[in-house]
């Protein structure tokens, strides 16, 4: 868990007036700017403070739509034997964009980009009967990718962090229900984070496999060119059902109804069949991806279990990956005006941040070290500006940074028993009594 009151004085935030020159998208400017990450080298980068902060928050959010599907989380390590991905035939297939390794044995070690063949020897030794499945497992690891063209940030690293996720079943009708929770658990995922995410059909690649979804958020410097309905634009991700068998399948047949596709899987007649009005063709950012690729991995790799007659059967799956360093772009991407980042209330760094214009002055600390209290106390997280500076520059920095809501202490509003309490996103000011600063904030927040 991370600290819940952070003091500016004790933090590490090298912020930055300009964006630096090599930042050609906003939100890697911002993120820079904002001091969340500093880079290594080409494509990968170290994690500062800040940065790292809301890596963990978005972890959480993913985490916890993972976990009430039924998914178990584990950890694979980031190293990986060739051996099995000699026998499923992607050593070959993958190409210079994978990291050899040569350990001092001379065996030939990997970083891994993903995790099918890992997963399927680690179900391979544990699961034996039909009675067994499903099973849906996930980690949160690093991954790497020798990308030809790292850019834009942690949009496109060649180090990233991943959640990636698998599903083993008895048969294709059941590994589709399957695929349909992740569908929906990505919805949900999405949708807790502000995002509007759009479910369109898109190329299996390297994983393989003929059904497939990516998700994506339109952004007009995504990498990948879409093309959807307009109904995409008013859905709402958290208002479905997933109770049943039926109602998920219902489900995804509803959300994947009208046209979404990327342009591999584009179908110029069938997008031009739609009203010109509702015809949007734009760029988009690929959050997550789902793949259903049956026996791909569990044939070559002989994962079988015994179905009802007791023959062993090759077990069907899928795998569901959400790049969690990406989002974080993506959510900037999508939440900043001209000031900088303005983060969704509901995955913020902190919901509250408190400047001091006086740090010198005992009334004004003793204040602000109540109202910090109080808020604490009420569950919020709290980022406080201690530091002996201009009130100019610790303005400019807390817009900078995107805490959704911000309380001035200032010896004016102690004499006048006036807070002025901001909103981030509106720029809207509340004067408040000291006492009813946090009240007032549990009551946007819903608490
Ligand atoms: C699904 C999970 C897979 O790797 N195997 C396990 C499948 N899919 S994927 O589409 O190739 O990647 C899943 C998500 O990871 C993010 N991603 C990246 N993020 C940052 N930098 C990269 N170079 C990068 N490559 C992939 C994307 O969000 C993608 O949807």
């Amino acid at each position: 868990m991370q600290p819940k009151l952070v003091r500016l004085s004790q933090y590490f935030l090298p912020t930055l007036r300009e964006a630096p020159a090599e930042a050609q998208i906003v939100s890697h400017q911002l993120m820079l700017r904002a001091g969340m990450i500093r880079q290594a080298s080409a494509g990968i980068y170290s994690w500062l403070p800040l940065g790292f902060r809301m890596l963990k928050k978005i972890e959480q959010v993913v985490r916890e739509e993972q976990d009430r599907i039924g998914a178990a989380e584990l950890l694979m390590p980031t190293i990986q034997s060739a051996d099995l991905w000699r026998q499923s035939g992607r050593y070959d297939d993958y190409g210079k964009e994978m990291l050899r390794i040569k350990d001092r044995h001379e065996r030939d070690l990997l970083y891994g980009p993903t995790n099918e063949e890992l997963i399927t020897e680690i179900f391979r030794a544990g699961v034996k009967s039909y009675r067994d499945v499903p099973k849906l497992l996930y980690h949160i690891q690093w991954k790497f990718r020798d990308e030809i063209r790292p850019r834009f940030g942690v949009m496109r690293g060649r180090e990233f962090y991943m959640k990636d996720a698998y599903s083993f079943d008895i048969n294709r009708k059941a590994a589709l229900d399957s695929y349909n929770k992740f569908f929906i658990a990505y919805l949900r995922t999405f949708a807790r984070m502000g995002l509007r995410s759009i479910p369109m059909r898109a190329e299996t690649g390297l994983i393989g496999g003929n059904n497939s979804h990516e998700f994506i958020i339109l952004a007009d410097t995504g990498e990948s060119q879409v093309f959807c309905h307009r109904s995409y634009l008013e859905r709402d991700g958290m208002a479905v059902d997933d109770s049943t068998l039926e109602a998920r399948a219902a489900a995804v047949r509803d959300w994947t109804r009208d046209y979404a596709a990327t342009e591999d899987e584009h179908d110029i007649e069938a997008f031009s069949a739609i009203p010109e009005d509702d015809q949007v063709a734009t760029r988009g950012i690929e959050i997550g991806h789902i793949f259903y690729f049956g026996t791909k991995y569990s044939v070559p790799l002989e994962a079988q279990i015994a179905d009802e007659s007791g023959a062993n059967v090759p077990v069907h799956m899928g795998s569901y990956g959400v790049g969690v360093s990406r989002l974080l772009g993506a959510i900037i991407e999508a939440r900043h005006d001209e000031k900088g980042i303005v983060w969704p209330a509901a995955i913020a760094p902190f919901q509250l941040a408190v400047i001091n214009v006086k740090v010198a002055d005992t009334a004004c600390r003793a204040a602000t070290e109540r109202i910090m209290q109080q808020a604490n106390n009420a569950g919020f997280e709290v980022l406080y500006d201690d530091r002996d500076q201009r009130a100019g520059v610790k303005f400019a920095e807390m817009e900078l940074l995107g805490i959704p809501w911000r309380v001035v202490v200032s010896p004016k509003a102690l004499a006048t028993e006036s807070f002025e309490v901001t909103k981030r996103r509106s720029g809207v000011i509340q004067n408040l009594g000291l006492e009813a600063i946090v009240p007032f904030l549990c009551k946007q927040f819903g608490r």
